[in-house]
Order: structure tokens, then sequence, then C-alpha cells
């Protein structure tokens, strides 16, 4: 009883969340730098009335943590050896695209920035742990936002592939896996963060996310959608040996509905449509849906693809579909949908006992990642991959210099049970299992340092205290042991 042979096992972070040195060597803000985490509704920027644009400012009554993050800059060297230590033999980190164009659109690009990520990924290969790389994770630069309104902009188009098309160049033969954007699926939930989306003339300049269209964010699918296929293109062309994939929040895939109300079941499908498919089913199967021309008619939205589009969106889908996945929701016509970094909260479900402890308290639904499996191999038929799975906790450090998080250790167990089950039972192709969070970082919904993810404890706090010393959790020799084990360890 174990894995397949090949299986990938690691952990995955993203560079806005890690590495701090917001400024250093060139770089430029991006959009996570001006908020204290990517639900905040007080983004650090003010309009300046005789330029008629947005300008950063941020609160100086504000811990902007994501700033100097865990110091990961300057430390990732020893953090991938105590990567490699649980036996990970691969590890997903993104580029902050402005360590390598720091406004966006300049031509060419910063070699202090590049420097840097070939170090890293260097590092990661002689330690046996194949880079799995996110272009773009909530990192666009803030200057395209402000300058250009973000994504809602087809320049941004051509900024993005002087990007990519640097990296794919620079790296080639150095990633194994590279993924498009960050969980992009929810950029109408936060089309600032996940969208880059931001209306650089606002009805109401205090309320710069309030002023964002539905046309804007619109605009923006249509730019994502083509800049997606011709990077999927670019890396065909420019690094074959790679493979390219999407990556998707799915956990609004588990919405179940919450009673055999008719009503219901067709609200859970059409929750799954614009939470996940509507952008997943153009990056897998190339095709735009017919029902979003409803959507569209309904909001009175101006879209349309040329047939050029559309050509190049069927040819160039992606090689395999990398998700997150954290907890199902239920649908009820009657509850109104919350969101939060996990996923999509409605109705509690009766059936779910299992809760994550306070102040998050998500109920834990490990079939739900089986289900999820199985729904978007079915959709799909291409290899899958769970990039993010993980659930964060408030965690003191005890008197032995560790943390006995036992819970963690139940939750990650309990879901790569499942994730076996899809593999082994249902014939799904899945590559590989990446937690989400293997070292603590700065959160990405709240901004941070109490929601701990990491096997690895990092000793900084919200008032941004700390010696950024890191210690070992109990659950750090648990994961090794699966890991190294191929799972076998947790399956006997
Ligand atoms: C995902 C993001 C990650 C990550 C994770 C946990 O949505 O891709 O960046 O942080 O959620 O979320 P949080 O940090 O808000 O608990």
């Amino acid at each position: 009883m174990s894995f397949p042979k090949g299986f990938l096992w690691g952990g995955a972070i993203a560079a806005n969340q890690y590495e701090g040195a917001w400024l250093e060597d060139g770089k430029a803000p991006n959009v996570t730098d001006i908020l204290v985490g990517i639900q905040s509704k007080e983004p650090g920027l003010a309009w300046n009335y005789d330029t008629k644009k947005y300008e950063m400012k941020l609160d100086p009554n504000k811990a902007y943590l994501s700033h100097e993050a865990v110091d990961g800059y300057h430390r990732y060297k020893e953090d991938l050896k105590l990567m490699a230590g649980m036996g990970f033999n691969s590890f997903r980190t993104s580029i902050a695209w402005g360590r390598i164009f720091p406004n966006g659109d300049e031509k060419e690009p910063n070699e202090a920035g590049l420097k840097f990520y070939d170090d890293m990924f260097d590092t990661m290969n002689e330690l046996g742990m194949a880079p799995v790389i996110t272009l773009s994770h909530y990192e666009t630069p803030l200057h395209l936002i402000t300058e250009y309104g973000g994504w809602s902009n087809a320049k941004l188009i051509d900024f993005w592939m002087n990007y990519v098309n640097t990296l794919f160049t620079r790296y080639k033969g150095k990633v194994k896996v590279w993924l498009t954007f960050n969980e992009v699926n929810a950029m109408f939930r936060m089309p600032l963060v996940a969208g880059g989306v931001l209306t650089i003339n606002p009805k109401d300049p205090e309320d710069p996310l309030g002023s964002t269209t539905e046309q804007d964010k619109w605009d923006a699918y249509h730019n994502i959608l083509v800049a997606n296929a011709l990077t999927v293109k670019a890396c065909h062309e420019l690094d074959p040996e790679s493979q390219i994939g999407c990556m998707m929040t799915a956990s609004s895939t588990a919405t179940y509905p919450y009673d055999c109300d008719p009503e219901n079941v067709m609200g859970a499908l059409d929750t799954q449509r614009r939470n996940i498919f509507y952008m997943a089913d153009p990056f897998c199967l190339g095709i735009v849906p017919t029902y979003l021309k409803k959507i569209w008619k309904e909001d009175n939205i101006q879209i349309s693809f040329t047939d050029e589009e559309l050509k190049l969106i069927k040819e160039n889908t992606v090689d395999l579909l990398s998700f997150s996945y954290y907890r199902s929701t239920t649908y009820d016509k009657n509850t109104n949908l919350k969101v939060d970094t996990g996923g999509i909260v409605c109705k509690e479900n009766p059936f779910l006992k299992d809760k994550a402890p306070k102040p998050w308290g998500w109920a834990v639904d490990p079939m739900g990642i089986r289900y999820t499996l199985n729904v978007l191999y079915d959709r799909y038929h291409l290899p899958l991959f769970i990039v993010e799975n993980g659930v964060g906790l408030d965690e003191n450090i005890d008197e032995n210099n560790t943390i006995e998080d036992d819970f963690r250790i139940h939750y990650v167990g309990e879901h790569i049970k499942n994730v076996h089950a899809a593999i082994e039972e249902d014939g799904v192709d899945c590559m590989g299992y990446l937690y989400w969070g293997p070292i603590d970082v700065v959160s990405a919904g709240t901004g941070e340092m109490k929601k701990r993810y990491g096997f690895v404890y990092v000793d900084r706090f919200n008032d941004g205290t700390g010696t950024l010393e890191r210690a070992l959790k109990k659950s750090y020799n648990w994961y090794k042991e699966v890991c190294e084990s191929n799972g076998e360890s947790l399956l006997k």
C-alpha cells in the first residue's frame, strides 16, 4: 500500500508571504504589499486628484507583515534544507514578478532578481526537490494596477508575455512544472489581488475596491484567458521539457446541495460554474462556457472573443490542472454565500462534525478532496496536482521548543488517505500532494503570523516582533515518514 512511483511529495509557499525584502535589490511594490491580508477592505492607496491616479499610501498604524515576512529572501538556503530533510522530492514557490520587472512595464529585466531565483532553483535541484513554480501568486506589480487598471487593460498581456518569456528562457531545464496564475478563479471574489483589477477613474476615490465594475472584471477575465493560452504556447516552445498547468482554488468544486430541493441542486451547480468551471473549462478544455452569455446579458456586459482568440484558447490548453483544496461547502438557496481564502462558506454541513480549532474553525471534510479529484478528473481527463492543502492553527511554542500539533497530523493524514483512495480505487491520475505552508508564513487572507500552517515554526508575531528562528513541530517527523515511505507509513 503506497502511492504510485514518482508521486510528488512536498510543500508550497508563495514569494509574497515568505520572502519579505519587499524593496530589496530593485524590487518595487506588488499588490499584496499595500494590504494587510488579501481580505482587507482598506488598501494602502490614496487618490491623487491632480494626476487622477492612485498612489501607494500605507497606513502608519498598521503592520504590513509581508514586507519582511519570514525573511525567506535571506534564509531560503537553510529553509530548503529543512524541507529536503522531510524527504520532499518537489517544492512549490512563486516568482515575485516585481523582482524581475519592478514596475511590470520595463523592457529589460532586473538581473538581481533573475539571479536570486537562479540560485534558489539551483539549491532546490541540488537538494533533490523539483521546483514547481507559480508565475504569479497574487503578485501583480502595483504600478500595473495604478497606471493601467491592471488586467482589465489588454496592455497587460504584452507586459506579462515579456515577463514569462524571460522566465522560460532563463530557467529552462531548472523548473519541472510551471503554474500560470495562483487561484485566478477567485478574481470575482477578490478582483484586486487574484485578478489585479482596479478601476483607475473611480466613482468614489475613497473606496477603491468598491469602484471596480463587473465590466472591468470581465475585461480582466477576457485578457487573462488570452494571456494563459499565450503562456502555454510560449512555454511549450521555449521550455518543452517542462509541463505547464493552471492553478485553481478548487474548494468550491465540493459545493454540496444542502438538501435534495432541486433548486438547491441547481444552485450548487451554478456555484461550481461561477467559481471554478467558468475559468477551468477554458484553460483545460479550450472552450468558453455557453452559460456565461446569460450572465453577461443579465449584467449588461460587453464582451466578445475574436475567432483568432477562440482558436488560440482552443489550441493551447494546459498540460495539467493544479489546485488548492481546504474544505467543502453547502449550497442553500436561503443562505447568503460568504467567502474567505479557504473557499466559500454557506449553511453549516450537519454531517461534518470534525472542526479545526477556533478562531478559524473550518469544518474538516477529507472526503471532499476525493470528491474534488473525481469531479475534476471526470471533466478534464488531465493529470491533477494538489498544490495546496493544509490547516492554519494558532500555536505557541512549548518549553521543549516544539509544538505538539496533533490536529495538523490528523487533518493531513485523513486528506492524504482520501487522495490515495481517489488514485487506487477511482483511477484518478494525481501526480502529487504539496502541503500548504510547510514553514510558517504570513497568512494570505488576514496578513497575520498567528495563523500558522508550518511543520516548521517561525518565531515571528502579529506585532512584527520575534527572532525569526526556526523550530520543528511534532508534524515535521510525521510528514517526513509519510514522504520518505511514499505514503506507506500512513496506509499500513
Ligand atoms: C490560498 C492561497 C495561499 C494561502 C492559503 C491559506 O488561498 O493560495 O496563498 O495562504 O490559501 O490561506 P490563509 O493564509 O488565508 O489561511
